[in-house]
């Protein structure tokens, strides 16, 4: 991923002359290369992958845009590449470094400053919030086969089958097809569909219940979000109800989705639907997040996010109204920003399918 690296290297602060990545997600992010272990060190012109023996061939098989070096004393290679280059000041990433790292590396590396600001981390999270035509082709065939699970699901849910089997068959059918899955997934029923991250078990999906699934694939890492609800045998008039108010919210913040807003004016525009209706503080979290390598990245999309939306981020749109002891719903899309508006990645169906 020379361009990557090559981006990284210009937007370096001019008080800092290299910086460390040991996070798994950015050393795959600028390398390309997917690993447990590994250290990227990045100087304004010069980059060097140390790795090792585990995974040393692959990696100098496939990573291009820097040295792959195999690793027999970590801190003493970078101690040599840093004083071979006259490197003073070394940024690492505060968001993934642990404390414990932390010491290790101010403790071995005492000829360099170490600085564990949040600029080496904000820079690297801009980078990763635009998404490359490569990005974005990755991210779309992921949640293809995320729409391709939901039809293959409808078939497969029935009364009597329990929450747990519904999530291992999907999960089934997207690792047969080669995918991984972004996280793990929810698929409660019932009275657990008022908790908006309840977590699947052996309860049995009933007649008249509310089933609602959150899921998706990932393909080289790069991540799909859906969630659906769907309803089994009947519904009454207040599930009805909450699915049509969610999904007009849905609506609405989606076709105000656009280059140049807010992301919480576009919050506003769903939650104040939900509660104008009824249902006051029965929407309790953002109404979505960024995805790529990572299932939540920056930025957020919530009620408090001043940012402003930008073309070529990938986000999701997810409300949902929740009443504690009795059900909840949610609908879940991804989009992707352009110019003038965005552009829906998620095909399933969203008016309400009771089977
Ligand atoms: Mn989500």
């Amino acid at each position: 991923m020379v361009e990557r690296i090559e981006k990284l290297q210009k937007l370096l602060p001019d008080d800092i002359d290299a910086a460390i990545i040991i996070s798994s997600v950015n050393r795959r992010y600028f390398t390309g290369f997917k690993s447990s272990a590994g250290v990227l060190a990045v100087t304004k012109d010069k980059a060097i992958f140390i790795i090792d023996f585990r995974y040393i061939e692959a990696a100098k098989k496939s990573i291009v845009g820097c040295d792959v070096v195999l690793q027999n004393s970590l801190y003493g290679q970078l101690k040599d590449f840093f004083s071979e280059n006259g490197v003073k000041n070394v940024a690492v990433e505060s968001g993934y470094m642990t404390l414990a790292e932390h010491s290790s590396f101010q403790k071995a590396l005492s000829s360099v400053n170490i600085y564990s600001d949040n600029r080496l981390n904000n820079l690297i999270d801009n980078l990763r919030k635009i998404k490359s035509k490569d990005e974005l082709c990755k991210i779309r065939q992921a949640q293809d086969l995320t729409d391709e699970a939901f039809t293959h699901i409808l078939n497969y849910i029935k009364p009597g089958i329990s929450e747990l089997e519904v999530a291992l068959e999907l999960e089934f059918y997207i690792r047969k097809k080669g995918a991984g899955t972004a996280f793990d997934f929810i698929v409660i029923s019932g009275e657990k569909t008022s908790m908006p991250h309840g977590v699947p078990s052996e309860k049995l999906i009933n007649r008249g219940e509310f089933v609602t699934m959150d899921y998706g694939a990932a393909i080289d890492g790069y991540c799909s979000d859906m969630t659906r609800t769907i309803a089994v045998g009947e519904v009454c008039e207040e599930q009805k109800w909450i699915y049509e108010i969610t999904l007009k919210a849905q609506l609405k913040a989606i076709s105000a989705i656009k280059s140049g807003v807010k992301y919480k004016e576009i919050d506003e525009i769903a939650r104040k639907i939900i509660y104008s209706l009824g249902y006051q503080g029965k929407f309790g979290h953002g109404l979505g997040h960024s995805v790529g390598l990572e299932i939540h990245e920056m930025p957020e999309f919530n009620m408090t996010c001043c940012d402003v939306t930008e073309p070529g981020v990938v986000i999701t749109v997810e409300p949902g109204i929740y009443l504690e002891g009795k059900f909840g719903c949610r609908i879940e899309d991804m989009v992707y920003i352009t110019e003038k508006g965005c552009i829906d990645l998620t095909a399933s169906e969203k008016n309400l399918i009771i089977i």
